[in-house]
């Protein structure tokens, strides 16, 4: 090990990879709804030496010596998600997304059990039980979807879970853009005692923030992470509204009956995972901090905003938005109209320096790989301060470009105008 040596020094190809992604973040118009850019005290927080600690357990209660300062960072961090999302309990070990969901499934329900899920191919997510998932696999998975108004279809959902009786109905999507009420998923779960969570993931900043409905009162757990409307460091969060003593007969080996926290708590680790990210764990700790600042509230107020004015201005240029709108950070668009597939619409956008993702739209007669839609999203631009102009002005560069998608001088055209718009609400210093 040579500790005289900068990284760029010492291995200047993965420098380079670096110093090029953030040229690419600077330089590009990042419409993907599941990114967002972190800040600088975020990134300091994650490149620390915690990345050396070994943690495993919980903090004050550690199968190593000498972890009395990550516990530090991990209760701030589970203190200050608890605040956040008014919640007796948050772990915030999951290494991500799908392990939160792991973890937080096999706490409640067993191999095999019946559970029903958001069909992803209508929004849901590849956890909620794709066959080519974990979820899809290891459970009995039955799914809802929307009906031809782009809205979740209380009804169906109800007439399904009536007839199938799940033991777990999982609320939450990565790509519908409106609100759940998941009020009414309660009573509907309630009805054949099926357990009800929410995998907030997509719009866990907004839910934060106050602005969209909580399913914090209404679920009996939620799993979410953490870098998406929320603006922390990449990773997953389980957390519980009200915690209590659980119904499914799993007891200490003293006979105390275990609350459901602690449950997860050993489903978490030694359940599913190894050591926590304990650098990781204080970036999260950082990004809650911040989360909990009035400017956040003012941040994801304008996330809504711009997704509401980048919504119109596509519509006022003939684009099917699902559901004919958005209550959240973000949009699909159905592409059908244009004749065009989100998989050469992402490409040529791309080209023209504006980041979207391909996506699937209810009832889509493309494959996955080729779809029919694509999805937008705007916590990361608000993130750079952008506003509804901006929004009105990425529409028109959009429409240029999907118009006349084989053209490559107005690709180049369009990445000149995304450059200068790019500089004018610059990003990460160099
Ligand atoms: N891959 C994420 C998204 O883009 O929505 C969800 O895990």
């Amino acid at each position: 090990m040579n500790k005289a040596l900068q990284l760029k020094d010492f291995d200047p190809e993965v420098y380079q990879a670096i110093q090029k992604e953030t040229e690419r973040q600077n330089q590009k118009l990042e419409l993907i709804a599941s990114e967002n850019f972190v800040s600088v005290q975020v990134l300091q927080a994650m490149g620390q030496v915690m990345t050396n600690k070994y943690a495993e357990g919980y903090p004050a209660k550690r199968y190593y010596g000498g972890c009395e300062f990550v516990d530090i960072a991990e209760d701030l961090a589970r203190e200050r998600a608890k605040k956040l999302f008014n919640a007796d309990y948050a772990n915030v070990q999951p290494h991500s997304g799908s392990q939160a969901n792991m973890a937080a499934y096999f706490s409640y329900i067993k191999y095999g059990d019946k559970v029903m899920g958001m069909d992803l191919s209508h929004g849901g997510h590849l956890t909620h039980g794709s066959p080519v998932n974990f979820s899809g696999r290891f459970f009995n998975m039955i799914h809802y979807g929307v009906d031809k108004s782009g809205y979740i279809d209380m009804n169906q959902v109800e007439k399904i879970v009536l007839k199938e009786r799940p033991k777990l109905i999982i609320t939450g999507a990565s790509a519908y853009s409106r609100e759940i009420d998941y009020k009414a998923f309660r009573e509907i779960a309630d009805k054949v005692n099926a357990k009800l969570m929410s995998d907030i993931a997509h719009p866990a900043g907004l839910i934060a923030a106050g602005l969209i409905k909580s399913p914090l009162e209404h679920c009996h757990f939620v799993t979410t992470t953490t870098h998406k409307t929320l603006r922390g460091p990449r990773g997953g969060m389980i957390l519980i509204g009200k915690d209590g003593e659980n119904d499914l007969g799993i007891k200490t080996p003293k006979g105390r009956t275990k609350l459901f926290s602690e449950i997860v708590d050993s489903n978490v680790f030694p359940g599913f995972q190894g050591g926590p990210l304990m650098h990781v764990i204080a970036a999260k700790a950082v990004a809650f901090k911040e989360a909990l600042q009035d400017d956040f509230v003012e941040y994801s107020r304008q996330v809504i905003k711009n997704a509401k004015a980048l919504a119109k201005a596509l519509q006022d240029r003939n684009y099917n938005i699902v559901s004919g709108g958005t209550d959240t950070h973000l949009m699909l668009v159905d592409l059908r109209n244009h004749g065009l597939t989100g998989k050469e619409s992402e490409k040529a956008l791309e080209q023209a320096g504006i980041t979207v993702n391909k996506n699937m739209v209810p009832f889509d007669d493309q494959s996955p790989f080729v779809t029919s839609g694509i999805r937008v999203g705007t916590p990361a631009l608000t993130t750079r301060g952008m506003k509804e102009e901006e929004m009105t002005q990425i529409a028109e560069m959009i429409d240029r470009v999907l118009l006349d998608i084989n053209n490559d001088s107005v690709k180049t055209k369009v990445k000149n105008q995304v450059i200068e718009l790019c500089d004018r609400f610059p990003l990460y210093k160099m």
